[in-house]
């Protein structure tokens, strides 16, 4: 009697454990079958209403029904670890063929470039760098440079006016008023910066662009100074065999002025197509400080003298880069940008 119904536990439980679908039913047919009040337990209780003799017979039938359950749970349990994992291993595949997302690193604009090659070479020379407000009064990027009124920078035509006497600064001088107007003497600076001018746009014009300008005050400064230091910059930033060339020229804040040209660092002079036949190339303006800039920013110029000048960044980018048009400088095309 005890054996049909072990036989029948076993066929029950085997077939439960066949068509259980995952560890947590499998889980519950154990404790039915082999938990503290299952089946099997229960079987095993009973065996003190069986006569002592057939006991032993009917202990070693239980263990045995109990050992192939416990079998087949094992089995089962298993077989349904395996199939969760690779479930799991399925749902979270990586594909490794796929292409990793590239780390694109920026290029350093031909601008940054050459300004950080003119700041190397005049921080060299004993010279700070100093900047300004881009939006500044009438009197300091005109007046206290000695352009008169009526004087053709001023009109409305190539300036930005912002009010009656507030305009976007047409130089950088306005930083060098500023700082001889401070009264701390002597001064060795370059001020650079973006600068303002209403041109429309074209392989060498931009309403937007970049000047450095150039300033030392001091006891005894000569156009001898002048020359030497800019000399020196010329070969420093275009070569050593580099020549320079002084042309007089006309400024309203310096006396005397002069442009300076280099000799063409393409053909050595000779003139070919990149200077135009010439042997001589246009870099920058210069010149004494004319006295009266001085006295305006009360500086006596019996005393004092100075010299100035000033050079268009991107003028300097184009050259040293053999770029021929200007705009490519404001696009900010990474295939442009990346070529320097
Ligand atoms: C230039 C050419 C010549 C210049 C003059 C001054 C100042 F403030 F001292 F008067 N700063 N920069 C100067 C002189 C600028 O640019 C072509």
């Amino acid at each position: 009697m005890m054996k049909d119904e072990l036989q029948e536990i076993r066929e029950d439980a085997l077939k439960q454990i066949k068509e259980s679908a995952d560890l947590k039913g499998l889980d519950n047919i154990r404790v039915s079958f082999l938990g503290k009040k299952g089946r099997m337990t229960a079987i095993l209780k009973s065996m003190k209403d069986i006569a002592p003799e057939e006991r032993p017979k009917a202990g070693q039938v239980i263990n045995e029904t109990r050992k192939v359950i416990e079998e087949k749970m094992q089995e089962k349990k298993e077989l349904l670890e395996n199939a969760a994992r690779d479930a799991k291993l399925r749902q979270e595949v990586i594909d490794v063929t796929l292409p990793a997302k590239k780390r694109r690193v920026g290029h350093p604009h031909p601008n940054t470039i050459a300004l950080e090659e003119v700041e190397r070479i005049f921080t060299g020379l004993g010279y700070e760098v100093a900047d300004g407000p881009e939006v500044e009064y009438d009197y300091y990027n005109f007046e206290a440079l000695n352009i008169p009124e009526g004087h053709p920078a001023k009109d409305e035509q190539d300036t930005f006016y912002i009010g009656n006497d507030i305009l976007l600064r047409t130089q950088t001088s306005s930083v060098q008023i500023h700082m001889m107007e401070h009264g701390k003497l002597p001064i060795r600076m370059i001020a650079p910066g973006r600068v303002f001018r209403a041109d429309e746009v074209d392989a060498t014009h931009s309403p937007c662009f970049h000047q450095i300008e150039g300033l030392v005050v001091d006891k005894n400064i000569t156009m001898a100074d002048l020359k030497g230091t800019l000399d020196e910059f010329a070969r420093e930033m275009f070569g050593d065999d580099i020549k320079t060339k002084f042309r007089p020229h006309h400024f309203p804040f310096t006396e005397p002025s002069a442009e300076m040209d280099v000799s063409c660092f393409k053909c050595g002079g000779k003139g070919c197509r990149f200077c135009k036949g010439e042997g001589w190339i246009e870099i920058l303006g210069c010149g004494m400080v004319h006295p009266h800039v001085l006295e305006m920013c009360h500086i006596d110029p019996e005393e004092y003298t100075g010299f100035a000048f000033g050079v268009g960044l991107e003028r300097i980018a184009l050259l040293k880069y053999e770029i021929d048009d200007m705009r490519l400088l404001y696009e900010n095309d990474e295939r442009f940008l990346q070529q320097f």
